[in-house]
């Protein structure tokens, strides 16, 4: 090592507190600052579907995840073997990610006869036998085949209900069944109680309301246990 370089090495490195305070502000301040740049290029950056549909970087979250689930369970399926059949499509939990499902999957009325939809809430296994819906039962209202495209509205307005959570027991209802038979297709809303009277009727009503039915057209209620027992609807038990 040369004289030079060893006296620079051996001199006795001091820094006086005055500098490294003024040191440390500085870089507090440079971290603000980077801070806050970022933060404005993020929200600079933010692109909503309303904004650009294709390149959007934001999602509007719902409040809660909904798994749509499938089924054409066929004429021998009877209540053991029924589950086998379910396949679960697709869990959502945001609007845009709600509206990328619902278009790219079959309509209703383009389902084979047997066949059925079942949008529920993420965790809720869309069947009687499951804990949320164990107690409960469906409102239930069927209509004529030639409805055609009619029955493709009903069914959006029924799951915007349900994923918008519009009913005033938003927490009672676990989710709703789109059915295709042969004469009819049919929209069943699940909640978890059949037994209280206020809450399963405050859902029907708003169901009802929501799409746009008459006062003469009728919402028949009927409990997972009477429909396990394969009781007829028009004993429902109520009827709004
Ligand atoms: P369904 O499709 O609800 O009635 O039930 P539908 O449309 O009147 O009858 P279909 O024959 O025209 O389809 C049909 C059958 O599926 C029931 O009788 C049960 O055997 C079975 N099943 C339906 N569900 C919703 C369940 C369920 O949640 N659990 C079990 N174990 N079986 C079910």
């Amino acid at each position: 090592m040369s004289s030079v370089a060893l006296e620079i090495a051996e001199k006795p490195v001091t820094v006086s507190q005055p500098d490294m305070e003024n040191a440390s502000k500085e870089v507090e301040d440079l971290s603000d600052s980077l801070q806050k740049q970022s933060a404005a290029q993020e929200e600079q950056e933010m692109v909503t579907v309303f904004t650009d549909p294709v390149n959007f970087n934001v999602k509007h979250p719902l409040n809660n995840a909904w798994t749509l689930w499938y089924d054409n369970p066929g004429k021998k399926t009877n209540h053991s073997s029924w589950s086998q059949n379910l396949k679960e499509v697709v869990t959502f939990s945001t609007v845009e990610d709600f509206w990328g499902t619902y278009n790219n999957v079959v309509r209703v009325s383009d389902l084979t006869s047997g066949s059925n939809y079942h949008l529920f809430k993420e965790g809720i296994r869309p069947m009687w036998e499951d804990a949320a819906n164990e107690q409960g039962g469906k409102w239930v209202i069927q209509f004529p085949k030639k409805t055609g495209e009619e029955i493709n509205n009903l069914w959006l307005y029924t799951i915007l209900c349900c994923i918008g959570e519009t009913f005033s027991y938003e927490n009672e209802v676990t989710g709703a069944v789109a059915s295709a038979r042969k004469s009819f297709y049919r929209l069943s809303l699940w909640t978890r109680t059949s037994d209280s009277r206020e809450i399963c009727e405050a859902i029907g009503l708003h169901l009802k309301e929501s799409l746009g039915m008459s006062p003469n057209q009728h919402l028949e209620f009927q409990s997972h246990a009477d429909a396990a027992k394969g009781a007829s609807l028009n004993k429902g038990r109520y009827v709004v």
